[in-house]
């Protein structure tokens, strides 16, 4: 057979094969779904239950769809990007349920496709076939999302933004080694490699010191210095904000020059194609809020977390801000808010947790300017770690928590070494959050609520008389799936 008749018969094939493609994805509905959040929050975890409990049915009540025994089966499927690397989903359960250990951080993009097939409700489909929907999930490290707001800034906005936080109380302290280079930095002096990896090195520490459990903020761009993927060492990481320019262009050649150039490289070779290909091919979007470690390290890190959802949420809204307008092709119709880790309190603080995070993604809304879109807000642990108690000291009850804390946790001076239960008293939400945030909004350090937030375990998972284990606890993660999913398996 001569090349050419070759050739042309592979070309013919790769065509095919894309026709087929994309005539299955008409005929195979598919669902994109985003779990974002910044790092931390839980999104590693939140995947593994949801895959979990839908691959082994587990107890969802509040999943209509499960509840009433639609549900015929759900299985992992190949995933459509061959260029992305898969979620590590066996890897994750394995180390939740065997080890009883929490997944690492994660370092890198991955996806996963869950196909659901169930049984449509309505008689009038049921009659042609049962139903199937693919479900792609897409993780990330949470601290990527954080670049999204700099592609609205060039590099003097960026460098303005991050010196006036960088000056700003909770941070002076840790910032003050990169600050005190900047000072001594003459931007228009001539680039040297050297100078602007030192200044990039203190500028990262700084945002790493930030990040650590003591203070817990937020806000931390650029997303990459602390969490860079592949691009570690790379030049386009090797920049730093530049504080006090003044408004004379850069110099040829110069530091700020090289600065601003890598800032925009940044901006166009990292950011921008990580969320063109991934984020804004989404249907659905889950954000997940950790309000309780921020309100476990106080008032800044709650001021820090709302500034950071207010900085992200202002760039999900596609069209208006035109920022990102055109990169957006499909439409986020639906946004599911979600404090993670409620297993973290008592039940009777779950309301509560519900509307601090509401009034917290509210604030964050009004500070945009938006007029408040259609968002659902939901107190959910994906992964249930405790259970309840209760204890009665002077003739009150008192709501309790228990479970096993992690290997190192420390309560009241008592070292737990991962295998010891205890009880705490998870403390008291306001009854109001309105209280909350007048506490929060006076400047003083007065007490804001004590939460005492503890790591525990994940749960012993029991096995039943058959020897089948039991799919992993959670809370409100059926309502959730309920919100996400339920009309698309009508
Ligand atoms: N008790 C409890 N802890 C949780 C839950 N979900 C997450 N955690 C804790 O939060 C930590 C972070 O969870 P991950 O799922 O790894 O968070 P992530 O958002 O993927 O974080 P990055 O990958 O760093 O962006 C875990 O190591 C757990 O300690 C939950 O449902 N209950
Ligand atoms: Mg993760």
């Amino acid at each position: 057979m001569p090349p050419s008749i070759t050739s042309f018969t592979d070309e013919a094939l790769i065509a095919l094969d894309t026709l087929v493609g994309r005539a299955g994805s008409l005929v195979q509905p598919t669902l994109r779904l985003g779990v974002t959040g910044l790092s931390r929050a839980g999104k590693t975890v939140f995947i593994t239950a949801l895959v979990h409990n839908l691959i082994h049915s587990g107890r969802l009540p509040m999943f209509e769809a499960a509840r009433s025994g639609r549900l015929a089966r759900a299985f992992l499927e190949p995933q459509p990007d061959d260029a992305v690397p898969r979620f590590q989903y066996e890897d994750h359960v394995r180390k939740l349920v065997q080890e009883r250990a929490w997944p690492d951080s994660t370092r890198a993009i991955s996806e996963l496709r869950l196909v659901i097939e169930y049984e449509s409700a309505s008689g009038w489909n049921r009659f042609f076939s049962n139903g199937r929907l693919c479900l792609d999930i897409v993780d990330y490290p949470g601290e990527w999302l954080l670049d999204l707001p700099l592609l609205g800034q060039d590099f003097r906005a960026f460098s303005d933004s991050s010196a006036t936080l960088a000056r700003s109380s909770p941070r002076a302290d840790l910032a003050a080694p990169w600050l005190a280079m900047a000072a001594a930095t003459d931007p228009k002096a001539e680039a040297s490699e050297t100078h602007a990896r030192d200044l990039s090195r203190l500028f990262t520490d700084y945002l790493r010191a930030c990040r650590a459990d003591e203070r817990a903020l937020s806000t931390l761009p650029p997303g990459r210095f602390l969490m860079p993927g592949d691009l570690d060492g790379s030049p386009a990481l090797t920049f730093a904000p530049l504080p006090d320019l003044d408004a004379s262009p850069a110099p040829k050649g110069s530091l700020q020059a090289m600065m601003e150039r890598r800032f925009e490289s940044y901006k166009s070779v990292v950011v921008k194609p990580f969320f063109r290909e991934h984020v804004t091919r989404l249907d659905r979007q889950i954000v997940l809020i950790d309000a309780m470690q921020a309100m476990n390290a106080g008032r800044d890190a709650v001021v820090d977390l709302e500034r950071a959802l207010a900085d992200v949420l202002a760039c999900f809204r596609p069209g208006r801000s035109g920022l990102l307008g055109s990169l957006f092709s499909r439409r986020i119709d639906k946004v599911l808010i979600a404090a993670t880790k409620a297993d973290h309190l008592h039940h009777e603080s779950h309301e509560r947790l519900e509307a601090l995070v509401r009034r917290i993604v509210d604030r964050a809304a009004d500070r945009i300017g938006s007029t408040g879109a259609a968002v659902e807000v939901l107190a959910l642990a994906a992964v249930r770690a405790t259970r309840e108690a209760t204890a009665t000291e002077k003739g009150e009850a008192l709501p309790l928590i228990v479970g096993t804390p992690l290997k190192g946790e420390r309560i009241a001076g008592r070292l737990f070494d991962g295998e010891a239960k205890t009880a705490i008293f998870p403390g008291d939400l306001p009854e109001s959050p309105d209280s909350f945030f007048q506490l929060l909004d006076s400047r003083g350090q007065v007490g804001l609520p004590e939460i005492n937030v503890v790591r525990f375990r994940p749960p012993l998972i029991e096995e039943t008389d058959g020897g089948i284990k039991l799919s992993l606890p959670h809370i409100r993660l059926d309502r959730a799936l309920d919100y996400l999913l339920g009309d698309r398996l009508a």
